[in-house]
């Protein structure tokens, strides 16, 4: 795997045709500065507050605490918070009841927490921001739709690896062309603490077969990662990526945390299809299903 980080460009005012091309041909954009040091700032402090909330709403038995699903792949494996009126919810790494812990030690402790953007309004701004979905409209080429949002933790010397996958082997949106994510950088995101890693241009290739091993994940053996990019951004920085760009992160081997938000988003004009529907469109070259959804378990 290539080890080296290209330098990131600073983010434009705007994409011009030039970005856009580059986007399409390489599957993402990753800028510098796309989030201010204040943005950055407020978007921690609203994360820490939206997990100090439902960690007291599971305390005071407001918000379920679950176990997960004994066939749950290693990824998928720790506790769970979960808030019954909305579902926003909080997941921790492998291994650890939060409600043993402080909520400090708690908040360290979380892999993913989804669905908060409602939950305070410096989130509800962020993903309206003109570098977020404005920028996401411009390599969709129309308007977006918010699909979902997920803050991704790597904590501290235990944060896991996110193995190589397809954003789209998770969804069921189809044309699969028109969904595209943007990943931002809270902390600075570098090789050692779990930054992106890339395969550009292979979301021309169409999809690529998951199982389920410890994660949602391409089958081994089907890319070569020899030309795998790492994306190490600072804190603010971001990538803009299509949901059939193969990506992945690495474990966090440092003694910092890698926190970063994700949003996803859908051009206007997709339609939401059934599992055996979108199992038909989202296939290799030969026919071969690749979603997750009908992905077998591999042990690996
Ligand atoms: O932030 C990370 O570690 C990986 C996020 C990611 O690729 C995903 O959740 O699809």
């Amino acid at each position: 795997m290539a080890r080296v980080a290209p330098e990131i460009p600073e983010c434009p005012a705007g994409l011009d045709d030039a970005l856009i091309a580059q986007f399409h041909r390489d599957g993402y954009l990753a800028f510098e500065n796309v989030l201010t040091a204040k943005e950055v700032e407020d978007a921690k402090a609203a994360l820490t507050r939206v997990h100090k909330q439902l960690f007291e709403d599971a305390k005071a038995g407001r918000a379920s605490v679950r176990e997960a699903n004994p066939k749950a792949t290693k990824n998928y494996s720790g506790m769970h918070i979960h808030h019954p009126e909305d579902g926003h919810s909080i997941h921790y790494e492998p291994g650890l009841n939060p409600m043993d812990l402080s909520q400090a030690e708690a908040e360290e402790k979380f892999r993913k927490v989804h669905g908060y953007e409602a939950q305070h309004p410096v989130f509800q701004q962020l993903v309206e921001h003109g570098r977020t979905m404005g920028f996401i409209e411009r390599v969709l080429g129309e308007s977006a739709v918010l699909k979902g949002t997920m803050a991704l933790s790597k904590p501290p010397f235990i944060g896991s690896e996110k193995p190589w996958h397809q954003d789209n082997a998770y969804f069921n949106w189809l044309p699969l062309e028109l969904v595209a994510t943007v990943w931002i950088a809270l902390d600075d995101a570098t090789i050692e603490n779990g930054c992106m890693h890339v395969l550009p241009g292979m979301h021309v290739k169409g999809a690529f077969k998951h199982c389920h091993t410890i994660d949602c994940q391409i089958v081994p053996g089907r890319l070569d990662y020899s030309d795998a990019v790492p994306l190490e951004l600072k804190a603010g920085g971001a990538m803009f990526f299509s949901a059939m760009l193969p990506h992945q992160t690495p474990p966090n081997g440092s003694a910092g945390r890698r926190r970063a938000l994700q949003f996803q988003y859908r051009g206007e004009s997709t339609y939401e299809v059934n599992k055996e529907e979108f199992g038909a469109a989202f296939v290799e070259a030969d026919g071969t299903p690749a979603s997750c959804a009908l992905g077998e378990r591999v042990d690996g």
